[in-house]
């Protein structure tokens, strides 16, 4: 079984739907923090592959302060291709003869403690995708915070990635943009309380029906998007 071969294959895959970053990681010391439908059901699965799929710069330069109906909009579709992608890697590595589990790209388990099955964007920091931004979410050099991710947890030894060695510098962005007031300089200060009260207010009041907002994404463009 050449894996190099494998993991190119599944990078292609994901590329061709849509995805542009990719990595794998260890998560063996994560399972702990595992949602319990999961915790034990993947002992053996101790390798996860990370998927981002950029938003995109025209549908992000239509939000102001608030979420929009474009901005949900493509918020849902682009979580349905982030779940297709993880669905066509997991029956892949099946094909292999090997197990996978594709995790849902947003689905929160517990809404008393906001947590899902796991975390994407811890997964996604381990797999070489990017850093923690100040505002709590996964930063990447092309595409800023402007990124969707998801997981697939597999027992296929694929070659793992390294950790982006990397941070927001100077950069302020997003503490100024944040209608909540929940970020701060320090990443450890993020509101998640003042940012959920907001979202949820988005969710009645701007007749959006998710928890979603998009200020903090349009605020951390990358370099891609800021090229042009
Ligand atoms: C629940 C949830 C929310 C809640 C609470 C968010 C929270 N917990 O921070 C609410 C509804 C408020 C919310 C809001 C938003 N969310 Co949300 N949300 C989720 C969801 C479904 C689950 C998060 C979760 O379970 N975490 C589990 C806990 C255990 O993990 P964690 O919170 O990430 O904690 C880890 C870190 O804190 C880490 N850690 C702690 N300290 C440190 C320090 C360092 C240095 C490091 C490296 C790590 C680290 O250890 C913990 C355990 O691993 C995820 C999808 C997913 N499954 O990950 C999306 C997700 C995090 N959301 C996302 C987004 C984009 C948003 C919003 C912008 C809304 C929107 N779509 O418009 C806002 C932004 C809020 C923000 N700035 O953080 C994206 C983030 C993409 C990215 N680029 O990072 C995700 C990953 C969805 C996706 N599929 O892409 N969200
Ligand atoms: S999602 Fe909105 S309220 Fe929450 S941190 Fe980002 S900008 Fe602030
Ligand atoms: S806007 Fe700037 S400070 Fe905020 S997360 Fe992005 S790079 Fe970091």
């Amino acid at each position: 079984m050449n894996l190099e071969k494998i993991k190119d294959n599944l990078k292609e895959i994901s590329r061709a739907r849509g995805a542009a970053l990719f990595g794998v990681c260890r998560i063996d010391d994560l399972r702990r923090t595992f949602h319990p439908e999961i915790r034990e059901t993947t002992g053996g699965l101790d390798r996860a592959i990370s998927v981002g799929v950029p938003l995109l710069e025209a549908v992000m330069e239509t939000i102001c302060d608030r979420p929009n109906m474009l901005y949900r909009s493509h918020y849902l579709q682009v979580n349905n291709i982030l779940n297709d992608i993880a669905f066509e890697i997991s029956v892949l590595i099946a094909k292999e003869g090997r197990r996978a589990l594709p995790l849902p790209a947003s689905h929160i388990m517990d809404y008393e403690k906001l947590t899902a099955h796991l975390s994407h964007r811890e997964i996604a920091f381990r797999a070489g995708l990017g850093w923690w931004g100040r505002n709590n979410l996964l930063v990447t050099r092309q595409f800023g915070s402007r990124i969707r991710l998801v997981t697939v947890l597999t027992d296929l030894d694929l070659p793992f990635d390294e950790p982006l060695d990397d941070n927001c510098g100077g950069c302020m962005e997003c503490l100024y943009s944040c209608p909540a007031g929940a970020i701060h300089e320090d990443r450890e200060m993020f509101d998640r309380a003042a940012c959920f009260k907001k979202v949820s207010e988005f969710s009645r009041t701007a007749n959006m029906g998710h928890l979603i907002c998009g200020v903090c994404l349009k605020a951390c463009p990358g370099q891609i998007n800021r090229q042009g």
